[in-house]
């Protein structure tokens, strides 16, 4: 599982992503609407596309999950482009949420891990995620291969649509190109992960909150904690705590903020003091040099920074190095989860 945190960029994505969406410019370009289907992990990847493809190419975007999708009757408009997300390429729920949406007429852009896999045949178009095999169950460089195609797709979008500057957009791909260091610098956070979760192996529950774009993480915090600790997890959009889940916290809960430097920085930091008003036990993944969380918070993480879009890649490896331990820990089988399968073809 180590070995497969280890998401890398991989050089020649970029082209494969460039030259498939260069092929279907006119469509994007002219996009009224994007889809995203997708299942677990890889719907969380989606989210975090649909906050990048709305903030840089200015197109709406609705994440559905294909397991809700497939079921109902969706308005599927002409001019749609449908985005199908899977690491294995076989999800029998996102296949089906692809072939509906085609046959109402949506064009099909697959993001896939596996060559040649039925979603990977049955789409228009696509750009391989190239990450390798994933060695467990339960997706890990899966997600951060998925975001970095999906943020070059976004980057590319926005240019086609000239909906960003220029100087932003080089920017964001410099920073992307520092990625690699950043991810490698987040897995040496191992040893002091261990040892928070050695303190925390034994609860029942944990809520996972986060804004913006490390909202998703959340979600993908929360489900990792699930899929291989068998822990109750929760991820909520931060500013939603205080409409329900505020009840759950005390001091028995562990609640995981990721509140790194971004625009939505002040909020999380009064997020975490509503949580601590109620003695919850913050572990808090924060920017590296921030000054002001751990003052509050009873354990600190640090990140490298980066731009708040690309966070994402990095602010989720803390997450997955949390769910790892505390599952070694409690004696789980990492690789093969109870009642988990690789693919779900059913
Ligand atoms: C979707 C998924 C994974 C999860 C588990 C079950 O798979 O929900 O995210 O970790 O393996 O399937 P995929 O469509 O991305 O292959």
């Amino acid at each position: 599982i180590m070995d497969s945190m280890r998401g890398r960029l991989v050089a020649e994505n970029t082209q494969l992503t460039m030259s498939s969406i260069r092929e279907y410019a006119t469509r994007f370009k002219n996009a009224e609407r994007i889809l995203i289907v997708a299942c677990g992990t890889s719907w969380h990847a989606g989210l975090v596309a649909e906050y990048m493809i709305e903030e840089f190419a200015r197109i709406p975007v609705e994440v559905e999950y294909a397991s809700e999708f497939r079921y109902r009757n969706p308005v599927i408009r002409e001019g749609d482009i449908v985005i199908a997300i899977s690491q294995s390429g076989e999800t029998a729920d996102t296949l089906a949420a692809l072939e509906l949406a085609k046959a109402k007429g949506a064009m099909i852009f697959g993001v896939c891990n596996v060559v040649g896999s039925s979603i990977a045949r049955a789409t228009d178009a696509g750009a391989y995620t190239h990450a390798g095999p994933e060695i467990g169950v339960a997706s890990t460089k899966a997600f951060t291969a998925q975001v970095t195609v999906l943020s070059l797709m976004a980057m590319m979008i926005a240019e086609m649509r000239g909906t960003m500057e220029l100087t932003a957009l080089r920017t964001l791909m410099l920073e992307m190109e520092k990625i690699p260091a950043k991810v490698e610098q987040a897995l040496l956070l191992d040893k002091e992960i261990q040892a928070i979760s050695e303190i925390f192996k034994d609860a029942s529950n944990f809520i996972y909150l986060g804004r913006g774009f490390n909202f998703p993480v959340a979600l993908e915090g929360a489900l990792k904690l699930k899929e291989i600790s068998y822990i109750h997890a929760e991820g909520y959009p931060a500013a939603e705590m205080k409409h329900g889940p505020i009840a759950l916290i005390d001091e028995n809960m562990p609640v995981v903020v990721i509140a790194t430097k971004d625009s939505s920085y002040e909020k999380i930091v009064s997020n975490i003091q509503e949580v601590r008003a109620r003695k919850g036990r913050v572990i808090a993944i924060v920017t590296e040099g921030d000054t002001v969380i751990p003052q509050m918070a009873e354990f600190v993480i640090e990140v490298p920074n980066t731009h708040e879009a690309l966070m994402p890649l990095i602010s989720v490896i803390p997450l997955q190095l949390l769910s790892y331990h505390i599952a070694v820990m409690r004696g789980c089988n990492v690789d093969q989860p109870r009642n988990l399968a690789k693919s779900v073809t059913v």
